[in-house]
């Protein structure tokens, strides 16, 4: 498409579409007339990819995962249709400036944090690797919830991210389907004569597909990320009409439309919430009959069908899909259990992401046969065999009430993780350790079972997005440098190895790092009213707020800073001037999370005006971190936080992204951190704390965070100042539940680590006083980290669970 014809179809979508006119359109306008227009030469590419993956009839990877943290769609759509010079200078022809346009985008945030984003990055490297893969998920009218802070405390916000218009989104609801719930279970026979079940549910709802293009980088194929939006049926609507009981007849159909109208804002324990399993099994249910119909209506066999679906369970939110599909194939197709069983379990995969065993998700069984009654029979006998063979082979009844998919105490409940692991081919974790603590503790029953069935993915993220977009001066460098064929192929990075003693290039690496604190400098002033330095240290932490995460560690070493200039056992000059940036969201119902980002506040509201550190140390703590902030932040980070209790963080995929963009870890043997140090070295990387088996001797042993107090001169002093209300207007009781948490509980052990942490952070700032070095470190976690990218991830799936080979869309042909 040329710049003309591109600025032709923007002007015919703000006229025949948007109904105004290029001196009218607003901003609104501008962004959907643009996204129209782009949006058109990847729809060609779709059909293309569509018409290639139905006449080939290949393995579909269907990707089945509660979230999707998609970030904001233009740019990339830009990015894989190669058109943004030319929107650029279409759009300049008009007077409308491309970037001002891009900005006014709000991202569909449809997922909590890493899990979510890892579903986004695995969608595009699918597409990327041409792949035939579909991810499904659920459309929330109302995504992860947008934070402000009143008076330093989180305020939760309801996420409009559909206020702009949904132009990414291509909706069917002629192609509705039916999910149902409630009810009760009949007992039938077939036309055969054969006794069977059937399950008649008591309400319905209609699954919408709403459908997102998914362009892979550098190839024709557009892959489809389906989310379904729930409508109530005509029935609801009949109710209303013949109602006289209006009221209760809206409040029915509303009820209804609920399923996906929020996505649930909690990344630490399941809430045990009716609507969340509701919003489980719509979004399955509608997922696995909209997949088996078409390889069905393609003719493939029942017997044939683990060779053409497989579906990856992004954790156990969706893990309903297993007794969804035993009771398709049995209910309404007519297998027999074992034929049904045998396919199912060829069809299935799952992936672990949690090492905390609160975050395993479990349904009581009350609520369970409630909603789903014939799905909570066809688990019950899925598990009546499965223990029989337990019991068979190894005569434990202790190993089979361990393994059983039902928990009996402390209530009855269908244990998720269980389920899937019975069920799925293969059970993954998300990095070396992960799959290790996993094998060893978490699912240990069960890999000595199946030592086989057990294997490790570790994660990774899209170039596209967190290099290429996000760092565009970076991109240019390496372009030059290497050529840019890292963008699709990141083991490339490793020839930069060779630039690591050229003092040119490193030169121009430190003037980008430079650029990118400008940028995020102008972003956050604009965006929060926060000012900061550009020649400092910029030394971030970004995450969900969680206390295995250890934010509160980070504090407290900032605190120990202030705390010994005010004791005079520091000298301000000495400190290496420093910015350490915050982003973080707690779980509404998350006090402990919430406290601790009111502290983070309040120490930041007196360090930035304590005139004793002036130049010195600032904190910055924007509110609402997303995809759209944190593509600017990680550009611009020196130091990398990564300082989770060894053990307890599965992997992290921010982690990798900042390695990517030439930051220096500070970290934890712990997730993907353990990789990451091995791969760029230990004298490119800061290791501190204790490690996994070390963690778990002291708690075994009893933990007693308070001896580190009293030991710990530094660690008391900053203790002491936040429970002397220094940073709440002198009120002690304020962080009171904080400080007392550290002193008696500290679960997560940062008092333990706190020694060794701040004895790291000076090895941090003597190497950054020897900016050659910092920098030649920061070069060469660039040139290791190749290994990173979700590229390699998916192709580690496809080797090891996955089996399905690459599929090129057909060459459009151009007249
Ligand atoms: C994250 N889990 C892990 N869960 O914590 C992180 O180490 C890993 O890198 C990432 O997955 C990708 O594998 C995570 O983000 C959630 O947000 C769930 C949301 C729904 C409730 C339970 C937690």
């Amino acid at each position: 498409m040329d710049t003309q014809t591109f600025a032709s179809l923007f002007l015919e979508e703000l006229q025949f579409t948007r109904g105004t006119t290029l001196e009218a359109a607003s901003e609104q306008d501008k962004y959907i007339a643009l996204v129209r227009v782009v949006r058109r030469s990847l729809i060609e590419r779709w059909h293309a990819t569509n018409e290639t993956y139905n006449k080939a009839v290949p393995k579909t990877v269907a990707y089945l995962s509660a979230e999707y943290l998609l970030g904001p769609q233009t740019g990339n759509a830009l990015l894989a249709t190669d058109l943004e010079s030319t929107a650029r200078a279409a759009l300049s022809t008009l007077g409308i400036d491309l970037d001002d346009v891009i900005a006014t985008e709000i991202e569909p945030g449809l997922g909590n944090g890493g899990l979510g984003r890892l579903a986004a990055c695995f969608i595009d490297s699918l597409a990327t690797l041409n792949i035939p893969a579909i991810g499904y998920g659920i459309r929330y009218n109302y995504g992860i919830f947008r934070q402000t802070f009143v008076d330093g405390e989180q305020v939760e916000q309801p996420d409009t991210w559909m206020s702009l218009g949904t132009p990414w989104e291509l909706p069917h609801p002629e192609k509705a389907s039916l999910v149902g719930f409630g009810g009760h279970v009949e007992e039938t026979i077939s036309s055969a004569g054969m006794p069977g079940r059937t399950w008649v549910p008591a309400w319905h709802v209609q699954a919408v597909p709403c459908d997102y293009l998914v362009p892979g980088y550098d190839t024709e194929n557009v892959n489809t990320l389906r989310l379904w939006s729930a409508r109530a049926t005509d029935e609801f609507n009949l109710q209303i009409f013949n109602s006289g009981d209006f009221e209760n007849a809206v409040r029915a159909r509303t009820a209804a439309e609920n399923i996906s109208n929020v996505l649930y804002p909690e990344d630490s324990t399941p809430q045990g919430k009716e609507l969340r399993l509701q919003q489980q099994y719509f979004f399955v249910a509608a997922s696995v009959r909209d997949l088996l119909d078409r390889y069905l209506g393609l003719g493939v066999s029942f017997t044939n069908l683990p060779e053409h679906i497989t579906f990856q369970l992004n954790d156990t939110h969706p893990v309903v899909a297993i007794p969804e599909l035993m009771r398709l194939l049995m209910d309404e197709h007519g297998l027999e259990w074992d034929e049904a069983w045998g396919i199912t379990q060829r069809i299935f995969n799952y992936t672990c992401h949690t090492l905390l065993p609160e975050a395993l998700e479990v349904w009581s069984v009350d609520l369970f046969g409630r909603l789903l009654p014939r799905h909570l029979e066809i688990i019950f006998k899925i598990n009546e065999v499965f223990l029989d063979e337990v019991r068979a082979k190894t005569g434990n009844e202790l190993l089979v009430r361990q393994m059983s998919i039902i928990q009996e105490q402390p209530f009855r409940a269908v244990r998720m993780a269980h389920l899937a692991t019975v069920a799925s081919a293969r059970v993954n974790g998300v990095a070396e350790l992960h799959s290790q603590l996993l094998r060893d503790n978490v699912l240990k029953d069960f890999s000595a079972y199946w030592p086989d069935k057990f294997t490790n993915v570790t994660n990774g993220v899209t170039p596209r997005r967190f290099v290429r977009l996000s760092n565009p001066e970076l991109s240019n460098l390496l372009d030059d440098a290497i050529g840019s064929g890292w963008t699709r192929d990141l083991s490339q990075l490793s020839k930069l190895e060779e630039l690591v003693d050229d003092e040119g290039f490193l030169e121009q690496f430190a003037h980008v790092k430079s650029l990118n604190k400008q940028r995020i400098a102008a972003v956050l002033a604009e965006r929060d009213g926060i000012e900061l330095p550009t020649d400092a240290m910029y030394d971030v932490m970004v995450k969900r707020l969680h206390e295995y995460k250890r934010q509160s560690l980070k504090l407290l070493h900032v605190v120990s800073l202030y705390a010994r200039v005010l004791a005079g056992t520091l000298r301000a000059e000495d400190i290496e001037p420093r910015v350490v940036v915050f982003g973080a969201k707690a779980a509404p119902g998350y006090r402990m999370a919430k406290d601790t980002i009111a502290l983070i506040n309040a120490v930041a509201a007196t360090i930035n005006n304590a005139p004793e550190l002036r130049g010195r140390l600032k904190i910055a703590f924007p509110a609402n971190y997303n995809v759209t902030l944190a593509e600017k932040l990680i550009p611009a980070a020196d130091l990398s936080e990564q300082i989770s209790l060894a053990g307890k963080e599965a992997s992290g995929t921010g982690n990798m992204k900042f390695a990517l963009n030439g930051a220096l870890t500070v970290g934890t043997l712990d997730g993907a951190n353990v990789e990451i140090h091995e791969l760029v070295g230990d004298e490119n990387f800061f290791l501190f704390g204790m490690t996994e088996p070390e963690a778990e001797s002291l708690a075994q042993a009893g933990y007693t965070p308070s001896k580190y107090y009293e030991q710990d001169e530094d660690l008391k002093l900053a203790i002491d100042l936040i429970a002397s209300g220094a940073f709440s207007g002198g009120e002690r009781s304020t962080f009171e539940p904080i400080v007392s948490d550290w002193l008696w509980h500290d679960r997560f052990m940062a008092l333990a680590d706190f020694r060794a942490y701040v004895d790291v952070q000076q090895d941090i700032e003597a190497k950054y006083r020897d900016a050659e070095a910092w920098n030649r470190s920061a070069v060469l976690n660039v040139a290791r980290s190749g290994f990173f990218s979700s590229d390699r991830s998916i192709s580690d799936y496809l080797e090891r669970i996955w089996h399905a080979t690459p599929l090129p869309a057909a060459r459009r042909h151009t007249a």
